[in-house]
């Protein structure tokens, strides 16, 4: 409704423009037919330079005050300068996944992403409930862009990449919590610990699925020649669980796997996620699609770490 009476007040001022113009040519030629008069011409030519000089000084005020006025706040702040956002989220993109941490934020106070890469160009897109979009950036190898946001609703928003990277590009996403202002932040982080096997479960289930499901899908069967199945898996079903502790912690490749050679990367898990996230990823793939092989805890983990 108000878009249309703008655009009507628009058109007036267009037609009034036009209608301008259109008079002074009418005037030009009205007058082109008289023989010059000499002094009155160079006086009328003087007043008519002077009142062009006038004209130009309030155009140029005109200009500047509007533009100055019609600035919109610049989302990108400096990227050298400390900003001291309440809320920083480190965001690490990755052929095929993103690493949030924390992944739980609240409304009304502004957040600081700071996203980078691990390997190639990546583009860290973040999108409402409504599957709007509200802001995006650059995650580059070497560089830490950052983009400021205050969310204003609470919800589950999803984070997608932007550019083009390999395989499983469109794969590439995963979720933001945005919790209302006063509610406590519930993160996944430390969620093992809370009411023992059921959390620990759920977590293994959520680790997976966020982290391994793009390349090694959420039914374990990956994809044939590409991606290896971890159900029936000779490692994953294995007594001893070193070899696939040691696997997902510094990730390996060109290991013949039943016979085929793979081509891509297993990438190592050891810096992006705890010692309880890799345990429970790896019971995950240990108890689920048929697999039933001994379980780890996240003291194996550690230890293995160390060696
Ligand atoms: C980018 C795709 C990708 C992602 C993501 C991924 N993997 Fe892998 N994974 C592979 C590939 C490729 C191999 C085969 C590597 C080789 O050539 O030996 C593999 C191998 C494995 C193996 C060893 C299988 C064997 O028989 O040697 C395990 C275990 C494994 N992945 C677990 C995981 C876990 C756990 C995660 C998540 C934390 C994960 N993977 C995420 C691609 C991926
Ligand atoms: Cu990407």
């Amino acid at each position: 409704m108000t878009a249309v009476i703008v655009q009507n007040v628009v058109w007036i001022i267009v037609l009034c423009g036009i209608g301008l113009v259109a008079l002074g040519f009418i005037l030009v030629i009205s007058q082109s037919g008289k023989p010059a008069d000499d002094d009155a011409t160079r006086k009328t030519l003087h007043r008519a330079h002077r009142l062009q000089g006038w004209l130009f000084a309030v155009l140029l005020v005109i200009f500047f005050v509007g533009s100055y006025a019609t600035l919109h706040h610049f989302p990108i702040p400096p990227q050298h300068s400390p900003l001291g956002a309440h809320q920083v989220v480190d965001v690490v993109g990755q052929q095929w996944s993103w690493q949030i941490k924390p992944d739980t934020v609240r409304t009304g106070s502004v957040v600081e992403f700071r996203v980078t890469s691990k390997d190639v160009n990546h583009g860290f897109a973040l999108y409402a409930p409504d599957d709007r979009i509200v802001t995006q950036t650059q995650a580059m190898p070497g560089y830490t862009n950052k983009v400021l946001y205050t969310f204003t609703h609470p919800g589950v928003y999803k984070v997608q990449c932007l550019e083009y990277c390999g395989l499983m590009h469109a794969e590439m996403t995963k979720t933001l919590q945005v919790v209302a202002a006063g509610q406590t932040v519930a993160s996944t982080q430390g969620a093992a610990g809370g009411n023992g096997e059921a959390s620990t479960a759920a977590l293994g289930a959520k680790v997976f699925n966020d982290n391994c499901a793009v390349c090694h899908q959420a039914s374990g069967k990956g994809v044939p020649n590409v991606f290896p199945p971890l159900a029936g898996n000779p490692v994953v079903t294995a007594k001893d669980p070193t070899e696939h502790i040691e696997i997902v912690l510094n990730g390996t490749q060109g290991k013949p796997i039943n016979g085929v050679t793979y081509a891509a990367q297993m990438p190592g898990w050891g810096s992006q996620l705890t010692d309880e996230e890799i345990a429970a990823a790896i019971n995950h793939e240990r108890t689920s699609w048929g697999n039933h092989a001994p379980t780890v805890t996240a003291k194996d983990v550690a230890a293995q770490r160390k060696q």
